[in-house]
């Protein structure tokens, strides 16, 4: 691909220019997002290049089992003090908008020069910086392709078993253990090239998918026996308000996958999360099956993602009005 080639001169370049790359994945962080940025910040920083990953949320329990987490910076306040002074570039992972960045935003604007890598589906036509795959089913697989450049172009090995880890975590975060329809021949062909490192697959996949907790079961009991179909069985809806939450004694850690099981219901075209948080924002995430396109779905709300995950975020609604608002826009597109 001719944009990472570009993409991994500019950032050779920074060797000699002393810029700092300042790495910035989405907000909400996800194994794909974390395991892509972090591999990609300790093979720049092997290769002498200044780099950093600041991040405005811990990392979620979930990804806690992941390697060099004591590599990225946690901001506080608006100060960020590598990309106060000396030019810097920023380069967006798993992530196409800076609006997509939380508390980061502001920062990512200020940057001399903006890059991203990225695999989900553009909102606005791309630019010369923008290197984009929607038939990657990771970014984790940009960014490999991204370290092959780099490690072709300046002769050094920069895959080992830590960064390996971190790219198959990111790998199976995104494809839900190469089950989901974006798993393609080359995500195969890349875990291969990964497990040459040694890496601990059954460890990866049990933290991410398998290891639960006592609210999340509980969580889980309730949401699935209050579960609304509608449509004949083709929209299965699920609100989660904070009383919920505190009922189960659960985390939004626990919630997180719950949605797949929805989806996963005979007849379901469509499955819908609704997460009233304790500001009074609501939280929806979307997942379908082959014929739904929910990221096309969730524009309409001013969200966004993929054609089978997408996620938006409504404001000034209570929760049954967002859930009777999606299901009478989703009944006019089925
Ligand atoms: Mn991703």
């Amino acid at each position: 691909m001719k944009g990472i080639e570009r993409l991994a001169d500019r950032l050779l370049a920074c060797r000699q220019t002393d810029e700092t790359v300042c790495i910035f994945p989405h907000v909400n962080i996800d194994g794909d997002a974390l395991g892509s940025a972090l591999a990609l910040l300790l093979s720049l920083r092997a290769l002498g290049v200044r780099a950093c990953l600041p991040l405005d949320e811990p990392v979620p329990a979930k990804l806690d089992f992941l390697p060099a987490l004591d590599q990225i910076s946690l901001l506080s306040g608006s100060a960020f003090p590598p990309c106060s002074d000396g030019r810097w570039l920023a380069l967006l992972v798993d992530c196409a908008q800076t609006i997509r960045l939380g508390q980061r935003q502001a920062l990512s604007e200020q940057a001399a020069e903006r890059w991203t890598l990225d695999h989900h589906i553009p909102r606005q036509q791309p630019g010369s910086q923008d290197v984009i795959d929607t038939s990657a089913a990771a970014a984790a697989e940009l960014v490999y392709d991204l370290i092959l450049a780099l490690e072709h172009k300046t002769r050094l090995v920069l895959l080992g078993r830590v960064v390996a880890t971190l790219l198959m975590a990111a790998l199976i975060s995104d494809t839900g253990g190469f089950v989901y329809s974006n798993t393609k021949k080359k995500t195969f062909a890349i875990a291969s090239q990964l497990m040459d490192d040694d890496i601990n697959l059954n460890e990866i996949t049990y933290r991410l998918f398998h290891r639960s907790s006592q609210g999340r079961l509980r969580l889980m009991g309730r949401l699935f026996s209050e579960a609304r179909f509608s449509y004949g069985g083709r929209v299965a809806m699920a609100t989660v308000s904070p009383q919920t939450m505190q009922d189960c004694q659960a985390t939004d850690d626990d919630l997180d996958g719950i949605i797949s099981h929805l989806r996963d219901v005979a007849g379901v075209e469509l499955a819908v999360v609704l997460r009233l948080q304790a500001e009074g924002e609501i939280r929806v995430n979307l997942r379908s099956g082959a014929s739904f396109d929910v990221s096309r779905f969730a524009g309409q709300f001013g969200g966004g993602g993929h054609a089978r995950a997408a996620g938006m975020t409504l404001t000034q609604l209570t929760l049954e009005e967002a859930a009777a608002l999606i299901l009478q826009k989703a009944g006019e597109l089925l």
